[in-house]
């Protein structure tokens, strides 16, 4: 084997996004564009090299290729040891599983997540520190400024590696060991939860659930806890092959794109509880019978009762939500005498509280729910806890949910996306609103009255780190939000969202459907934003 060195010049656009660098596949196939990437990342992460690296994917197209490009530069950059998933697949929490249990030095995840799959659609690649978590804004900036002045990268002749039989190999002085992507995960997963209690919940006779894998990577995943260790019956998961274009689909669990599980839980047939996940395994959708839970309600029902969930049951330390993820989460830190922290988007801002013991649960609006356990979200673990707690409680998920909202209250919640938009009309209408905040504090906007309104900054409270323009909000005084943001995950034009919130305090108004509670606040937020005028839209692409 010989080390071979690539001369190659900069790419001006590869700054990661919300979640690590996110281009159509196309792009990653020109020449040493992945390459530049990633040597970047060994050129700034100097403890790989003599150290241990965790490597795979979401099995889309391109993910075999691309881990066999990074296999040959690890060994040319002298990391030691790479742990690599069966068939070059990791889920996203399975992946930070495996980089905290070896201690190793950090880890590359391919992935573009809940966006589609194929040779004309998107891949995704992120490094993940040592914590097992996103690595932060100074790490993804330092391995963006070294993409700006690179000049060469390293990598060898050796041929391809066989991804799919299990075992340890050696290339040159580095050994590769093909690990079962599942096995570490599935025992994280045991440590956690009472299987007994879920097992005997599946054998009662009276329950059964379908889990929509949407052709992605938790099939297997799926299928080993749920059907085997669980005793679900056979069926229960669908769409549990992964695919590397994800069956055509788009795999991101929410009522649209997951349509077929929802049809699976509702009617005189349906069955007692449902749940999806995307792409990477990260997002969880969570459903009963005839019922949707918010994944921000998911996350206060999670805190309110974690003391009855075996990995929780000393209590949590405190809770921690992205911005835009409703306010129903600080209602119960507030009755637990916790803190609530309010982070940016993305999971790569809950690390540190997670680090410091600051927080135990933590989840963000867009399906993200996640704990201790890991470093990153996790769309089967929110499974497992919701299963726990039916177990648990033998209480349907609808009346587990609308009890919650009796004692703390409903916080109704809609999301409007507006994909692929002109990215200037986009930041027009962003500095239109940032223009706008001064004059709104203490002003009406029909009938709701401002009660504070800013562009949001977030100053991390472990290692003081600040993170500005993070979004625009607006919050009423009684309690209801306007949130503004332009997606950091897209990979064509600007996507716009929107996070509208309605505080209910009393229960005899919090069973009327959520279009009809938040409609006044759509209109005003359409038209303070001037959407029409600005992007040419007048309805969103997505509601959630
Ligand atoms: C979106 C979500 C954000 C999430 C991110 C990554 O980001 O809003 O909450 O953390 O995706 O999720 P953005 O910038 O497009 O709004 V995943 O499942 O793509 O790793
Ligand atoms: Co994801």
């Amino acid at each position: 084997m010989n080390v071979l060195t690539i001369p190659s010049q900069p790419f001006s656009d590869q700054r990661p996004g919300t979640s690590g660098l996110r281009k159509k596949v196309k792009v990653f196939q020109t020449p040493h564009y992945l390459e530049n990437f990633v040597q970047a990342v060994f050129d700034t992460q100097t403890d790989l090299k003599g150290g241990t690296l965790v490597l795979g994917g979401d099995g889309r197209f391109y993910n075999r290729e691309a881990i066999q490009i990074i296999l040959r530069m690890a060994v040319a950059n002298g990391v030691q040891r790479i742990l690599v998933g069966q068939g070059g697949l990791l889920s996203t929490p399975a992946a930070s599983c495996v980089i905290r249990k070896y201690q190793t030095d950090g880890g590359i995840i391919l992935s573009a997540s809940h966006n589609p799959g194929g040779p004309e659609e998107d891949f995704g690649i992120k490094f993940n520190t040592p914590n097992g978590g996103p690595a932060p804004e100074a790490v993804t900036e330092a391995i963006f400024s070294r993409t700006q002045t690179i000049e060469r990268y390293l990598t060898t002749d050796s041929d391809p590696l066989d991804l799919d039989t299990k075992g340890s190999y050696s290339i040159g002085a580095a050994t590769i060991d093909i690990i079962d992507p599942v096995e570490d995960y599935a025992a994280l997963m045991k440590t956690l939860f009472d299987f007994d209690r879920i097992h005997q919940l599946f054998n009662s006779g009276h329950f059964s659930m379908r889990f929509d894998a949407m052709h992605a990577i938790t099939g297997p995943y799926a299928k080993q806890i749920l059907e085997n260790m669980l005793g679900a019956e056979p069926g229960t998961v669908i769409n549990g092959k992964p695919l590397e274009d994800f069956g055509q689909g788009h795999p991101d669990p929410n009522l649209v794109h997951a349509h077929e599980v929802v049809k699976l839980v509702s009617g005189p047939k349906g069955v007692n509880f449902a749940a999806a996940s995307d792409g990477d395994g990260d997002r969880n959708m969570i459903l009963g019978h005839d019922f949707f839970v918010t994944p921000s309600d998911s996350l206060a029902v999670m805190a309110a009762n974690a003391h009855l969930i075996k990995g929780y049951a000393d209590g949590i330390r405190g809770i921690a939500r992205s911005m835009p993820t409703s306010q129903a989460a600080d209602r119960v830190a507030n009755q637990l005498g916790l803190t609530c922290y309010e982070t940016p988007t993305g999971w790569k801002f809950f690390g540190n509280l997670l680090d410091a013991d600051k927080i135990t649960l933590c989840g963000e609006e867009s399906f993200g729910t996640g704990s201790n356990h890991v470093r990153e979200k996790d769309g089967l673990w929110a499974v497992l806890f919701w299963l726990n707690l039916l177990a648990v409680k033998q209480q349907s998920v609808e009346s587990i949910v609308k009890q919650h909202w009796g004692d703390f209250g409903r916080n109704y919640y809609t999301r409007y996306d507006y994909e692929g938009i002109d990215k200037s009309a986009a930041e027009g209408l962003m500095d239109h609103l940032r223009n706008l905040l001064p004059t709104l504090p203490e002003n009406n906007l029909e009938q709701y009255q401002v009660e504070f309104a800013d562009d949001f900054a977030y100053t991390d409270p472990v290692d003081g780190s600040r993170s500005e323009h993070q979004g625009i909000r607006i919050g009423f005084t009684d309690g209801s939000r306007i949130v503004y943001r332009l997606s950091g995950t897209g990979t064509e034009g600007a996507t716009l969202r929107i996070y509208l919130e309605a505080f209910e305090p009393d229960p005899s108004k919090q069973m009327m459907p959520t279009a009809d509670v938040m409609q006044p606040l759509v209109s005003i937020s359409t038209s303070l934003a001037e959407i029409e005028a600005r992007t040419g839209r007048n309805r969103p692409t997505v509601i959630t």
